[in-house]
C-alpha cells in the first residue's frame, strides 16, 4: 500500500477502580491511538500500549509520541510502497520502541487487512471463534476488599484470576483466595518486585496450587530467574523479560521460564508474536495473551491472537467492564467467561468517533 498520512491522538479514559500494582497506581488510561489512511482510503487502526510513565517498561506515551513523528514515520514515508511484513525491517535501525514499532505496524496490518476484505484472526491462524478470560487484580486495599473485588469476578464468569503480588502483599492474600475458592485457576504477578534472595520466601506460595508466578525479578535478570525456578516448585513465567523472539529462545535455553506470556506491544507487533507462539508450540510451553489495560482498539486485536491453537491458557483478556464505563468501540462482553474473537476485516471494530473525540486530549495529521 501507499500511505497517504497518520493521525496520532492522545486520549484519556478513566479507570473504573483504581489498579495498584508494584510498579504504582493507575486511576486513568492515557493512550496513544494510530490511524493510517492509505491512498485508497482504506483506514486502519492501533493502540500504543505505552503508559504515561515509563514504570513498566521504558516507553512511555509522550516519548512515544515524539519518536514517532521524529524518526518513525518519516522512515516508513521513504517508501513508496510498503507492506505491514515490511514494517519491522523498516524500523529496525531505530533502537527499543516495541511498543511504538507495534502501533504502526498492527494500523497498517488493520489498513491492509480492510482492504483484502480479510479479517486479523483468519490473517495470523486463529483457531477459536472465543477466547477464555482471566482477570488481573490489583494489590488491594485490605483482605476484606480484595475478597470482594475476587468474588465480583468470579460471579461475573470470570475463568481465571491474577493476584498481583509485591513484598508484605503476597502470601497471605494467595492463602486466603485459595481457601475462599479452593479450585479457580489461581495465578500471581509481581512485576519484578523481588530479589534474587527471595526464593525461599516465594516458595511458600508453593502450596497454594498456582499456574505460575509471574516475572518475580528484574527484567533483565534471566539467570536470576532460571536460578529462582529450581527453588520454587510453582512455574515461573515470564512476561517483561520476553521482548523479541531471541530474548524467549533465550530465557527458555536457560530454562528461566516453563511459560509465556505474549503481550505484542512489548515484543513489536503481532508478526513476532506469532514467532513466539509458534516457537512455544514446537517446545509445549504454554501461552497465554497478556493485556495493556487495552481499550476496544487492543482488545479486539489481542483476541485475535489469542485465538492462536497454542494460547492454551486463559489471558488478560477481560471484557469492557472491567476496565471502562465507556468504551472506545462497543463494548467486549463476556459469555460463560468467553469473549468472542472478532470476525470483521482487519481488527473487526471501529472506535465510536463521538465518543473519541471527547476524550481527545490532543490530535494531529502527519502528512507524506
Ligand atoms: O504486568 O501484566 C502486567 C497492566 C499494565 C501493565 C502491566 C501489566 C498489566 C496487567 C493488567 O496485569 C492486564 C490487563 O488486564 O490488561
Ligand atoms: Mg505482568
Amino acid at each position: 500500500m501507499k500511505i497517504q498520512e497518520f493521525e496520532l491522538r492522545t486520549i484519556l479514559l478513566p479507570l473504573v477502580r483504581p489498579f495498584r500494582t508494584s510498579f504504582g497506581t493507575q486511576t486513568s488510561r492515557e493512550v496513544l491511538v494510530v490511524k493510517v489512511t492509505d491512498e485508497n482510503g482504506n483506514v486502519g487502526w492501533a493502540e500504543d500500549v505505552a503508559m504515561s510513565e515509563p514504570l513498566y517498561s521504558p516507553e512511555y506515551v509522550a516519548g512515544n509520541l515524539d519518536l514517532i513523528k521524529r524518526f518513525l514515520i518519516p522512515a516508513l514515508f521513504e517508501r513508496s510502497e510498503i507492506r505491514a511484513e515490511d514494517i519491522a525491517e523498516v524500523l529496525a535501525p531505530y533502537l527499543g520502541a516495541p511498543m511504538a514499532k507495534a502501533a504502526l505496524e498492527t494500523a497498517i496490518l488493520d489498513a491492509q487487512l480492510r482492504g483484502e476484505k480479510k479479517s486479523l484472526a483468519s490473517y495470523l491462524g486463529a483457531t477459536k471463534s472465543k477466547v477464555e478470560c482471566g482477570v488481573s487484580v490489583g494489590i488491594a486495599p485490605s483482605i476484606d476488599a480484595l475478597l470482594e473485588e475476587v468474588g465480583s469476578y468470579i460471579d461475573a464468569g470470570y475463568r481465571r484470576i491474577k493476584l498481583k503480588i509485591e513484598p508484605g502483599w503476597d502470601i497471605e492474600p494467595v492463602r486466603i483466595v485459595r481457601e475462599t475458592w479452593p479450585t479457580i485457576p489461581l495465578q500471581v504477578d509481581a512485576n519484578q518486585a523481588y530479589a534474587r534472595n527471595d526464593g525461599d520466601h516465594l516458595a511458600k506460595l508453593d502450596p497454594y496450587n498456582l499456574l505460575l508466578i509471574e516475572q518475580p525479578l528484574d527484567e533483565h535478570d534471566i539467570l536470576g530467574h532460571a536460578g529462582l525456578a529450581k527453588k520454587v516448585k510453582t512455574p515461573i513465567c515470564l512476561d517483561e523479560s520476553i521482548v523479541s523472539l531471541r530474548a524467549a529462545e533465550d530465557a527458555l535455553a536457560l530454562e528461566a521460564t516453563t511459560v509465556i506470556n505474549i503481550k505484542p506491544g512489548r515484543v513489536g507487533g503481532y508478526l513476532e508474536s506469532v514467532r513466539i507462539h509458534d516457537l512455544c508450540v514446537e517446545r509445549k510451553i504454554p501461552v497465554w495473551c497478556g493485556g495493556m489495560l487495552e481499550t476496544g482498539i487492543g482488545r479486539a486485536a489481542n483476541l485475535a491472537l489469542a485465538a492462536m491453537p497454542g494460547f492454551t491458557l486463559p489471558g488478560d483478556t477481560s471484557a469492557s467492564s472491567r476496565y471502562f464505563k465507556v468504551d472506545v468501540t462497543d463494548p467486549f462482553v463476556m459469555d460463560d467467561g468467553y469473549l468472542d474473537v472478532p470476525t470483521g476485516y482487519g481488527i473487526g471494530v471501529e472506535p465510536h468517533m463521538d465518543f473519541l473525540e471527547e476524550i481527545t486530549k490532543s490530535k494531529e495529521i502527519v502528512t507524506r
